[in-house]
């Protein structure tokens, strides 16, 4: 995962259930944080990631929808957020989606 002025990029796009370290590079000039909140996740952060940094926060994700974003400054209002869609099936294969899931941007 990455993070500049304002944005955050992430790495694997599609996460199933699990325990995940994250390791997030500030690619940025200045100082920034990524805060991780959702089903059985209460905000877990990491530090303040300086320019050229690296942290890492781990979290144990469930199947469903967290909120991922900067909470330094006023940067979440930037741009600096996204959301982070955990599904239930570990196949990785794109034709069948049987369960509807919401992950729907293709
Ligand atoms: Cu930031």
């Amino acid at each position: 995962m990455t993070e500049d002025e304002f944005s955050i990029e992430l790495s694997e796009p599609e996460l199933t259930p699990g325990t995940y370290t994250f390791v997030i590079k500030n690619e940025g000039a200045v100082g920034h944080n990524l805060v991780i909140d959702g089903p059985g996740v209460s905000k877990a952060q990491t530090p303040l990631i300086r320019s050229g940094r690296t942290e890492t926060v781990t979290v144990t994700l469930r199947e469903g929808t967290y909120d991922v974003w900067c909470s330094i400054g006023n940067h979440r209002d930037q741009g600096m957020e996204l959301t982070l869609s955990i599904g239930g099936a570990a196949t990785p294969t794109p034709m069948t989606s049987p369960t509807g899931g919401d992950d729907g941007s293709y």
